[in-house]
């Protein structure tokens, strides 16, 4: 199929911190399709460039640059060029840009039209935007990881460890998991209420709580405790996002209260928390540039998923050096740390073939917009980190996947415990 673009407009729209961000929509023959990019608070030092205006508007934070690359430079090309699928309209727009991390142009804007151009091929093929990464008879639906204590740089507490999420493995379908995840949220709230008081049930920017608390061990107890009270021991898990560069200043880890811990008390540190709180699933555990702490982790923790986002940053480069150091067992893949679909769909090859699993994620900063849904069940990934389950932008994404459910009726299975058992099997390609 040949794909030609008949209009193309992009706009900046919120995000939901309030921050523009940018939006585009795409017109082809038979098709048409909009996307919006999220945007990131806790980002690593390797993502691709995110334009952002400066100046004085918007503190600095506008994206008419990135918008006026869409109208102005990428949208007058993409006209006069004809596209056989994603990978030719990906590599276009690297070419087009011809910078390492996508400075020229901004990430932001290449991958609103990277993801436009996505919904248009499914659109201009009739099959559901899902059906569009892997055409199988029976698709996987991942298993959310819940945001629902926040702490780093997502909340105006003083928690070291940036994410406390939880797991619903042991539900029958992701319909299920959304309603554990409600009940246990409630829960929460309330112990969180009775403890500190109503004012301490606000909640950061992935609609966790964030009560004020300065230890990082009590909000795993808080969560233990809410999963008991709702009777979901043993099928709901705990998983961290520790987010541990944004807490370590070149030599020692501040962990709160006071403490701060030099490399070696704190790996013991971490790892004793984990074992005590059973936890299935760690992300960045040490500072971004540490390959060999993750390494002796992942060599040390079998039993746990180790899950490389700053570390990785979504980069071919930074995954095959992960691979080859054996310094985790998943990737967290965010389409915009690195800046096309076609790109970020290699790097989840690249994690399956080093027999690792793949956790679609989020950014703190989303939209409505539901792609990463639809990703995940097109990767077959078996697992996706979505924030808390509240707030319209964090919805909208576990909405999505409770329709494509519904959707596939038998033709979907939950991945429950297989979760980081991608279904490699299924051949993946754009
Ligand atoms: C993370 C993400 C998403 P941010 O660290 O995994 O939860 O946060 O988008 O701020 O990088
Ligand atoms: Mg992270």
């Amino acid at each position: 199929m040949v794909a030609r673009i008949k209009k193309t407009a992009a706009r900046a729209i919120l995000d939901s911190r309030g921050i523009p961000t940018v939006e585009v929509e795409l017109e082809t023959q038979n098709g048409c399709g909009r996307a919006s990019v999220p945007s990131g608070a806790s980002k690593s030092s390797f993502e691709a460039l995110e334009l952002r205006d400066g100046g004085k508007k918007f503190f600095g934070y506008g994206v008419s640059k990135a918008v006026a690359s869409v109208n102005g430079i990428i949208g007058p090309k993409l006209r006069q060029t004809a596209f056989s699928g994603q990978t030719d309209f990906d590599e276009f727009l690297i070419s087009l840009d011809g910078t390492k991390n996508k400075s020229k142009l901004g990430a932001n804007a290449i991958l609103a039209c990277s993801m436009a151009f996505s919904r248009c091929l499914a659109c201009e093929s009739g099959t559901p935007l899902y059906a569009s990464f892997s055409k199988v008879r029976r698709y996987c639906l991942p298993v959310p990881f819940f945001n629902v204590i926040n702490g780093g740089a997502h909340a105006g507490n003083s928690i070291a460890f940036q994410e406390y999420l939880i797991a619903p493995v042991g539900a029958k379908t992701f319909a299920e998991a959304a309603q554990y995840a409600s009940e246990i949220y409630h829960a929460l709230r309330g112990l969180i209420s009775r403890q500190f008081g109503r004012s301490a049930t606000n909640v950061g920017d992935e609609g966790g709580f964030a009560p004020p608390l300065s230890d990082v061990a009590t909000p795993l107890e808080l969560v233990s405790r809410a999963i008991g009270e709702v009777g979901l021991q043993g099928k709901v898990s705990i998983a961290l996002d520790v987010a541990a560069t944004s807490f370590f200043d070149g030599k020692k880890y501040a962990i709160g209260g006071g403490k701060r811990l030099g490399p070696g008390e704190y790996f013991d540190f971490v790892e004793g928390l984990a074992k005590t709180h059973r936890i299935i699933s760690v992300e960045d555990p040490f500072c971004e540039t540490d390959f060999a702490a993750f390494s002796k982790f992942t060599r040390e923790n079998k039993a746990i998923q180790v899950v490389g986002d700053d570390l990785l940053s979504t980069n071919p480069v930074r995954i095959a050096r992960g691979v080859r150091t054996g310094a985790c067992n998943c990737l967290l893949l965010k389409p915009n740390q690195i800046g096309t679909l076609a790109e970020a769909v290699r790097a989840a090859n690249l994690a399956y073939g080093a027999g690792w699993g793949v956790m679609v994620s989020h950014r703190s900063g989303e939209t409505e917009d539901t792609f990463i849904a639809d990703l995940a069940v097109g990767l077959g990934c078996g697992q996706i980190k979505l924030g808390a389950c509240a707030r319209g932008e964090r919805t909208a994404k576990i909405n999505q996947l409770i329709r494509i459910e519904g959707e596939l009726g038998s033709n979907g299975k939950f991945a429950g415990r297989e979760f980081h058992r991608p279904a490699r099997q299924l051949g993946f390609s754009l």
